[in-house]
């Protein structure tokens, strides 16, 4: 059943805009009766169509405008109502509103990938963009991050080239959604600086399980500004209570086939069936005098703080708790941008930063048509907004009066600003800057491998494992042999290990030195370029692990497949599923066919999905119950598929008693490991959910007699 949350300040705002056509007459656009809706007018029977049908007009004008422009970037993104409640004491660093203590917020999420087309596959692997606004009393905030703490580049000049690098290749328009081509690693590997993040970015860290399961970053570096204008840097970070978790690379093409709304359609679902996910909101806070204490520059948006060095201290929660009403109104609208600013948070001097701030309020003016996107639903502020900016295409707000300026006396000098009146509007952060203009870099900015080792090295041996097959996969669909060499000389930099499987897998030796020309254009930002990096405080970061530590993790909300035929005993059945969603974790029935399913013991249950409509890659763990259902499924070459798949995909496998005797028509052996649980042998429930904890047992990789 679907759970009620209260409406909220935004939520009610946006209920005042629903249209609801139950029991309603069709009307034209100016609510003008229709009578019919499906035959234009004509002159006669048989006779042409007629210029006066104002009705036709109507309909087709606007079908003929439905489409905006996507995003120039992020095009493909899905999006959820939610609340933000502050829970710690933030007044001696921020005088930001809606981080005081007990402060509840609404907000509007919307999470995507970054390359692909509007049209394109969730299982990307990509960077996922995670844009909040929050609605607060002091206006509109946004907080638009990434999950992965890292950018590709340091200076916004370069935005364009490395999206343009990663799009489809402008001649041919291919490959969508995709990075592994030419042009990526060609742009790549000649800036050393996207060293950091291309690790990331080839690490699982880049095909989610679920957005809901996915660690969140301002990436920047801001500030926090409190009530006596005192600046404290700080690093935003979301932590998921569901855990981080991802896919197998081969699974992520597999689900971009089977189900490509996969992660889309996971958010949706679980918001509708009231587990609403969490984030725990963090920060890292560096005193103003610290800033040049580290070996590596804060400012520089290739760096990350290691929460070693500077903990992550949480101050509030995020609850996901409504999904849209109207994508397009409000998913497709919705308009975030980091330049969006409350007092009580600044920005930093980050080259990329500064430079975001132009870009987007600019891109939304284009793709949303005009300067009054402020006012679209889904954008308005919870406080009405007050100033003298009027007009513009598909202006909302009615302006009263005749004043349009300032200063004025005929309206009584209205709206005020702030400071006329004694009291506090939004104040730049007063911070001292005498230079000389250069169009150049920080030599901090140059040290750009340590930390892309701290990442590697840091990783566990899985995971090590998964990087270094995602290159080899990237680079292998590099046709110019040049481009390979090159960026495996910047592997050779990071690690030796990494840059000599990888090259096996190429065929290629990795050069000891990087490329004269990777030299000449990373010259070109630092003329000595290489300089010596300074010696880092940390060496190994185990929070850059994704890897469940022992004793962690739940189940909750995971999806279990149950395989089942006609003749399945409900009793098996239930002995799992009660276990499970008690752990919060979901039994789906997935049979030969929809409709109901027959019980041994009598009786039947309505059955939504069956082995030709889903696939395993959608699961996270399968049970096969005992009955007379085991003979079916002998002879049923898409559940052999099932657990095999499940097997080589390194999931969790449970067979009951009765069960156990279908594994010897899989490749799955018998004792498999601790991921394969047999009744007769395990304790079911138990040892399930526990395997369950630790997500896949990846170890079972090595173990490839399955095909894919
Ligand atoms: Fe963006 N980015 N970006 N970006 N970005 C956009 O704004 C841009 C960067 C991010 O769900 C665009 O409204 C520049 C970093 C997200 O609607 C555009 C630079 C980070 C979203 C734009 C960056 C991001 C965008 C396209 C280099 C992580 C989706 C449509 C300085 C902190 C927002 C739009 C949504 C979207 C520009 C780099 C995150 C063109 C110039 C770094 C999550 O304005």
């Amino acid at each position: 059943m679907k759970k009620q949350n209260k409406p909220n300040v935004k939520t009610g705002q946006m209920d005042s805009y629903v249209v609801n056509n139950l029991d309603k007459r069709m009307t034209t656009n100016d609510s003008v009766p229709i009578h019919d809706n499906n035959n234009t007018l004509k002159a006669g029977e048989r006779g042409p169509s007629l210029l006066e049908d104002f009705i036709y007009q109507d309909k087709l004008a606007h079908f003929d405008r439905e489409r905006i422009p996507e995003r120039v970037v992020h095009a493909r993104g899905s999006g959820a109502h939610g609340v933000f409640e502050a829970t710690a004491d933030m007044s001696k660093y921020t005088k930001a509103k809606f981080l005081q203590k007990g402060t509840v917020t609404p907000l509007f999420i919307r999470f995507s990938t970054v390359a692909g087309f509007k049209g394109s596959t969730d299982l990307a692997r990509d960077v996922r963009g995670f844009s909040v606004k929050f609605y607060t009393e002091e206006g509109n905030y946004d907080l638009v991050g990434n999950n992965i703490p890292v950018f590709f580049i340091q200076d916004a000049m370069q935005f364009p080239d490395v999206v343009h690098a990663v799009k489809p290749e402008p001649d041919k328009e291919i490959p969508q959604a995709a990075s592994a081509h030419d042009t990526f690693w060609d742009f790549i590997s000649l800036m050393p600086e996207s060293a950091h993040m291309s690790l990331w970015i080839m690490s699982d860290r880049a095909i989610p399980r679920s957005f809901r399961m996915m660690e969140g970053f301002g990436v920047h570096t801001f500030k926090f500004i409190n009530a006596q204008g005192k600046a404290t840097f700080v690093k935003f970070h979301w932590k998921p209570r569901l855990g981080m978790h991802s896919v197998a690379w081969q699974e992520a093409q597999k689900i971009s086939g089977y189900d490509s709304d996969f992660h889309r359609r996971d958010l949706w679902e679980a918001i509708e069936s009231g587990n609403f996910p969490q984030w725990d909101l963090g920060v890292q806070l560096i005193p103003e005098e610290d800033e040049m204490k580290y070996s590596f520059d804060i400012l520089d948006p290739t760096k990350i703080i290691p929460e070693e060095l500077v903990p992550v201290q949480v101050i509030g929660t995020m609850t996901l708790n409504r999904n849209p009403t109207n994508f397009f109104a409000e998913t497709e609208q919705v308009a975030f941008d980091p330049g969006r600013l409350v007092p009580g948070i600044d920005f930093s001097n980050d080259p990329l930063l500064q430079g975001r701030v132009f870009s987007y309020a600019d891109t939304q003016n284009y793709r949303l048509g005009g300067p009054n996107f402020h006012e679209i639903p889904i954008n308005r502020s919870v406080v009405q907004k007050h100033n003298n900016q009027k007009d513009g295409f598909s202006r909302m707000d009615i302006l009263e009066g005749n004043v349009s300026y300032f200063p004025n006396s005929l309206g009584n000098g209205c709206p005020y600003h702030a400071m006329l009146r004694g009291e506090k509007g939004f104040e730049s952060h007063g911070e001292k800057i005498d230079a000389k203009k250069i169009r150049g870099r920080s030599a901090s900015f140059a040290d750009h491998f340590t930390q892309a080792r701290l990442f590697f090295r840091s990783q566990s041996e899985p995971e090590q494992e998964h990087i270094i097959s995602a290159f080899s996969f990237e680079l292998s669909k590099v046709n110019a042999v040049a481009v390979r060499m090159r960026e495996l000389a910047i592997l050779n930099q990071i690690d030796k290990t990494l840059a000599a499987r990888v090259g096996k897998n190429l065929g290629l030796t990795p050069a000891k030195e990087l490329d004269p020309l990777t030299l000449q254009f990373a010259r070109q930002n630092h003329p000595k370029y290489p300089l010596k990096p300074n010696k880092p405080e940390v060496e190994q970061s185990p929070a850059l692990s994704m890897r469940p530590k022992p004793g962690e993790g739940t189940i909750a909300s995971r999806k279990v497949a149950f395989l089942v035929a006609d003749g399945v005993s409900l009793k098996s059945v239930d002995k799992l599923r009660k276990a499970l969603q008690k752990e919060g974790a979901e039994a789906v029935l997935i049979s030969t066919r929809v409709g109901p399913l027959q019980y041994k013991e009598g009786g039947s249950e309505e059955v939504q999905h069956s082995y030709l409509t889903v696939a395993s890659v959608c699961y996270d763990a399968f049970y096969t119950p005992e009955g007379d259902s085991v003979q079916t499924l002998k002879s049923e070459p898409d559940y052999i598929q099932f657990i095999n798949e499940g097997y080589r995909h390194c999931k969790v496998l449970a067979f009951a008693k009765g069960a156990e005797s279908l594994m010897a028509v899989s490749f799955i052996p018998d004792q498999a490991d601790k991921g394969v649980i047999q009744e007769s042998k395990q304790a079911l429930a138990a040892d399930f959910i526990a395997a369950m904890k630790l997500h896949r047992i990846w170890e079972r990789e090595m173990d490839r007699k399955v095909p894919v």
